[in-house]
């Protein structure tokens, strides 16, 4: 109950704030894009990860307010990030919860958003989980539908952790596949864990998908991951998710 009552003054008083991890291609490097991620700077706790506090924001439904100001913020931040890459127009991944994807209101207020910024729509990406396609399945065709006439793109979150039904792939217009990282991780050391990557590129790969595979912690496993064909990469051997002011160029790792 305080909690709750803590996400709400914390809204009110501008206390969440976004970090930023790169997205990278594997083969050179260069920032591709970067993921969006909410955290609290509490007054007196300091910065509390979104693991404290999502779910209770996910279960009271303040995760549509949280939700909107976090797509606004990193739209607003988007020509920033686009000068810290140089050459490339990055994309920038922003994630949706299960709650979001049953506001009606959800198209029109991204439509806003990114109309207020300037935005360009197919630089925007929305990463979600298989969740919310098993609990709101027609819902969430009708939105995510509407979401990507709109431009912007979308990117299963998580894969291979949840219930990695195909059907899903097929039914939805998904355009990225992002591995976990539990398989990233062990990829190394686990023959089983390999293929399940190797299956999971291939099968993006024969569906018109792109894959980014999280939490990249060494070169070595970018280069295993390289030679597999895999797109993009995102984890600590880029780069972790800090705050705006604190990223640097990372192209060329
Ligand atoms: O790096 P980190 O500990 O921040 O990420 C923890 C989890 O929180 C990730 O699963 C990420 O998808 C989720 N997350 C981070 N920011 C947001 C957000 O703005 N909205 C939603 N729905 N989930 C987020
Ligand atoms: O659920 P999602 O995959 O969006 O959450 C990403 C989480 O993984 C965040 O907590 C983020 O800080 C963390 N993360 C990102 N890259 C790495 C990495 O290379 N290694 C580890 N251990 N965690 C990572
Ligand atoms: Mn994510
Ligand atoms: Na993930």
């Amino acid at each position: 109950l305080s909690l709750a009552h803590g996400i709400t003054r914390a809204l009110k008083n501008d206390e969440f704030e976004l970090h930023y991890q790169p997205i990278c291609n594997i083969s050179d490097g260069c920032v591709a894009g970067f993921e969006a991620l909410v955290r609290w700077r509490h007054p007196t706790d300091g910065l509390v990860p979104p693991m404290d506090f999502l779910w209770l924001a996910e279960q009271t439904g303040l995760i549509r307010e949280l939700g909107l100001w976090t797509l606004e913020r990193a739209c607003r931040d988007w020509p920033n990030l686009r000068q810290l890459t140089n050459h490339e127009t990055p994309f920038i991944s922003v994630n949706l919860s299960a709650t979001q994807l049953t506001s009606k209101t959800l198209v029109n207020d991204v439509k806003a958003v990114i109309a207020r910024y300037g935005m360009p729509t197919t630089q925007l990406k929305l990463e979600l989980t298989e969740t919310v396609m098993i609990e709101h399945p027609e819902v969430a065709q009708e939105i995510l539908s509407s979401l990507v006439e709109l431009g912007s793109n979308l990117a299963l979150d998580d894969y291979g952790t949840g219930y990695s039904g195909l059907d899903h792939l097929q039914r939805y217009p998904i355009g990225t596949l992002k591995i976990d990282r539990a398989f990233i991780s062990r990829m190394l050391e686990s023959e089983q864990s390999q293929e399940i990557v190797r299956s999971s590129i291939a099968l993006a790969h024969s569906l018109g998908m792109n894959v980014v595979a999280e939490g990249i912690e060494t070169r070595a496993v970018r280069d295993a991951l390289s030679n597999m064909g895999c797109e993009f990469g995102q984890g600590w051997h880029f780069g972790k998710p800090v705050a705006l002011q604190d990223l640097v160029l990372l192209c060329g790792v």
